[in-house]
């Protein structure tokens, strides 16, 4: 088979370990500036593991902020009004802490990081944090699709090897398991969202409602509604905004997989054979023994 040539900007660089975690270069790169990075009090953090409706959430929680104005929440691209603080390392783009440092407040952050990596100024302040999380199995399928597309990322071989490599944590942000559950754990220190994409997928006006209380918010009926609709699949799909077509493909090559790919719960029927799925169930008994945390694979 012909071999395809990366371009040479964005070769797909090797894992960095940070005390213990799998990151990509491109979000150790920065560290020295995300660990002193100076949060603020009335920072809204939008915390996750990769691939768990982070956009979604962020795009709903801006829509609230704007009471519904879809033309204001169109005022930029996703990644640059709710910004990833961990990330740098692209050419075009300055990294996540510089861009925040010159935010006003109050400000949107988006972090994947695992809760014992946030930044030691986080800990002094008492910020609101929305978290959201989704089963693993959908993760795993969108992540491999996403870090086919994505060239920060090691290639992810095949869904097998993927799947492996998945449940050891040797994956973007580390394991699933241990960030699912830190996080989980914490919400009962900090003021702490803790918000599920199925739950999200079941009734999104529901888990709106839970947003719009959680930030002491007050909305009218339609503009609840419109939001509703505003954040539906088929409508962020279509917005440039949302849809992280504004990526150069060099960066995200959206031919191999759409960012807004298919948006569902249980797609990863579609993907697992009935061995990896046995495997993947008893592995995960272990992994998640002992938490109260529960995931709907399906809805
Ligand atoms: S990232 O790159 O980690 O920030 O990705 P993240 O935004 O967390 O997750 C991307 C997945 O979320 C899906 N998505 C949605 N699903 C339902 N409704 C809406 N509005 C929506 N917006 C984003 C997106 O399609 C990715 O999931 P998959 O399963 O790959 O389709």
């Amino acid at each position: 088979m012909e071999k395809i040539e990366l371009p040479e900007e964005y070769p797909r660089k090797e894992w960095k370990i940070m005390q213990g975690v799998h990151m990509t270069q491109a979000c150790v790169d920065n560290w020295e500036n995300v660990d002193v990075f100076q949060v603020r009090s009335d920072d809204l953090f939008i915390a996750s593991y990769p691939k768990s409706g982070t956009t979604w959430i962020s795009e709903i929680v801006d829509m609230i902020l704007n009471n519904g104005d879809v033309e204001k929440c169109k005022r930029d691209s996703i990644h640059n009004r709710v910004v990833m603080l961990e990330l740098a390392g692209i050419k075009t783009m300055l990294p996540g802490t510089e861009l925040l440092s010159k935010m006003p407040s109050p400000r949107l952050i988006k972090t994947h990081l695992p809760i014992q990596l946030l930044p030691k100024s986080f800990w002094e302040n008492n910020c609101k944090i929305v978290y959201v999380a989704r089963n693993a199995k959908d993760v795993a399928v969108s992540s491999y699709y996403f870090y086919s597309a994505n060239k920060l990322h090691p290639h992810p071989g095949t869904m097998q090897e993927y799947l492996e490599n998945f449940k050891a944590g040797r994956v973007s942000f580390g394991s699933w398991y241990d960030h699912v559950k830190g996080w989980w754990e914490k919400r009962m220190d900090l003021p702490i969202l803790y918000l599920f994409y199925e739950d999200m997928k079941e009734d999104l006006r529901r888990e709106i409602l839970k947003v719009v209380g959680f930030l002491e918010k007050h909305l009218d009926n339609d503009v609840l509604e419109k939001i509703v609709r505003h954040a539906s699949f088929d409508v962020m799909k279509d917005n440039p905004m949302t849809n992280y077509s504004l990526i150069p493909s060099i960066l995200l090559d959206q031919s191999i997989s759409p960012f807004m790919r298919k948006g569902v719960s249980g797609d990863w029927k579609n993907y697992f054979t009935v061995e990896q799925n046995n495997k993947f169930d008893e592995d995960y008994r272990k992994k998640m023994s002992g938490t109260t945390l529960c995931f709907r694979t399906e809805i």
